[in-house]
């Protein structure tokens, strides 16, 4: 009977996938004679007791025996060893993430050059073993993984919505489960302020609130305690975080809060309650400058990672025509066009986060006024920007909307809510490839990975929000991770996937 399931494990597709159902697929499978079943129990150990490797085995403890879907009777005597083993490398860098599983009658090893990589064998362990529980056996194997991209990244905008810190978390174990590992934050907008800065605390207590049409006030942020909290919460679980403070459009919550900042500081302000583009920016001007690199000195300190976003997208230059202080500086610098002075703009802030050791990133409008040699590019109306940002040596993040909005609708019978919007199928974010198109072979090194994003005008709460990412974050987990794909195989294994549901 075990041959014939073995015989057919190696021919046939389906079957396949049901039995090694892990999301996002690894690079290679080998099954091997035999079957271990864990009906006794599983037990995990470990070589070497130091404190990241007795956290991995923690939470791999957690997430395997934790899991509802769990159900074995556990035995001392015959439990399986699952053994966790770091098999450091010389030539192996701190970013390595792969890993290995061997499935062996009576145990199963996992084996990395790095924690990260041991964590990563843990999530497909996790995923092995959950999606087994109905047989409580699985076939002997040997698999061996490594990603295709090193930049997996999902957004979350807390503007347009707010969310709180522990939905943000549920956020961040979802990634976990599928191995992506940049969580892009979205803190600030037109429509809401949502980080505690404390030299400017009207940031939060003015701009963090809006006044809706029947009186409500809406609104929220994190406390920088929160902040620190999910920061740590990723880093144990290797996602870096990176926070987006938008500049200089999108900032209408902070001018509320400080009429200064505009090129208008006289005219009435207030939170928009509306989404689009909105002309009030912030006025280049000395005291707007300082006030950035007053809120840039505090994010730096709570945000460890090496990047910060300084967003740089749909800043119309309507104010900046009109504004006395704007066309000096203009005049002072030399710059050519409101374009430029948006580069110049940037390229201040830029360079003072080089001096904290941080680089910079930008939406991929940022190729027009001249690009530093430095800034990150995230191309999102289509791949253009990336590419021409890749061609003057620029390295570059693809989340082109056609692939990468999980705002849009996912199927026509979705309501649709907004004009602009798109429907973006399982299969459309399932083609995605961050590299194709046209860039010359010797940039693709550039294209370090993609992402997606979750634009919140329409996504209320928690429940719309798990309705618009699940299943599509299991697609571009896989788009971003694997290089053997197959659709087909990926919705057999989405569905009897017990680890999505
Ligand atoms: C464009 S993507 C925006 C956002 C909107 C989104 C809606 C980007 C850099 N800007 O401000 O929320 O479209 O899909």
């Amino acid at each position: 009977m075990r041959l014939i399931l073995l015989l057919a494990l190696s021919f046939s597709l389906p079957c396949f996938a049901q039995v090694v159902n892990i999301i996002p697929n690894p690079s290679k499978i080998e099954m091997k004679e035999g079957f271990m079943d864990f009906k006794q129990g599983l037990s995990i150990r470990t070589h070497g007791d130091d404190a990241e490797l007795m956290a991995i085995t923690r939470q791999f403890g957690n997430s395997l025996f934790g899991s509802k879907e769990w159900k074995v009777p556990q035995s001392k005597t015959d439990a399986r060893l699952i053994i966790l083993q770091l098999m450091p490398a010389l030539n192996a860098k701190g970013t390595d993430e792969s890993y290995s599983i061997r499935v062996f009658t009576d145990s199963v090893l996992i084996q990395a050059h790095t924690y990260r990589g041991l964590f990563y064998g843990c999530q497909s362990a996790t995923q092995l073993f959950i999606n087994s529980v109905l047989t409580n056996e699985i076939p002997c194997m040997e698999i061996t993984d490594t990603p295709q991209y090193g930049w997996r990244g999902l957004h979350l905008d807390v503007c347009r919505h707010f969310f709180p810190a522990d939905v943000v978390k549920q956020y961040i174990d979802l990634m976990v489960k599928l191995k992506m590992n940049v969580f892009h934050w979205h803190l600030t907008d037109d429509q809401g302020w949502r980080i505690e800065i404390k030299k400017y605390p009207r940031l939060t207590e003015v701009g963090a609130w809006c006044t809706q049409k029947d009186g409500f006030k809406y609104g929220g942020y994190y406390t920088q305690q929160e902040i620190k909290e999910i920061v740590a919460y990723a880093a144990e679980r290797y996602i870096t975080v990176i926070p987006e403070i938008e500049l200089p459009g999108h900032s209408s919550a902070a001018i509320a809060a400080y009429p200064f900042l505009s090129c208008t500081p006289n005219e009435p302000k207030a939170i928009p309650t509306t989404w689009g583009i909105k002309k009030d920016i912030y006025c280049p001007s000395d005291s707007t400058f300082h006030f950035l690199t007053d809120v840039l000195d505090e994010v730096c300190a709570l945000f460890p990672g090496q990047y910060i976003h300084l967003g740089g997208d749909e800043a119309p230059k309507d104010a900046w025509k009109k504004s006395a202080v704007a066309q000096a500086l203009m005049k002072k610098e030399n710059l050519k066009n409101e374009e430029e002075l948006q580069h110049y703009f940037l390229k201040h802030m830029e360079d003072y986060l080089a001096t904290k050791g941080k680089r910079c990133i930008g939406w991929g409008e940022i190729v027009k006024g001249g690009l530093s040699d430095s800034v990150l590019v995230m191309s999102w109306l289509n791949k253009k920007a990336g590419v021409k940002a890749t061609e003057h040596g620029n390295q570059v993040i693809m989340t082109p909307r056609a692939f990468c909005y999980f705002d849009y609708p996912q199927k026509p019978s979705d309501k649709k809510p907004a004009w602009w919007m798109l429907y973006l199928s399982l299969h459309q974010v399932y083609r995605f490839k961050p590299m194709a198109g046209s860039i010359a072979a010797d940039k693709r090194k550039l294209v370090l990975g993609g992402q997606a994003n979750v634009w919140t005008e329409y996504i209320t709460d928690e429940k719309r929000l798990h309705h618009q990412i699940m299943p599509r974050i299991a697609a571009m987990a896989e788009a971003l991770w694997s290089k053997r794909k197959n659709f087909t195989n990926f919705q057999e294994r989405l569905n009897n996937s017990a680890v999505l549901q």
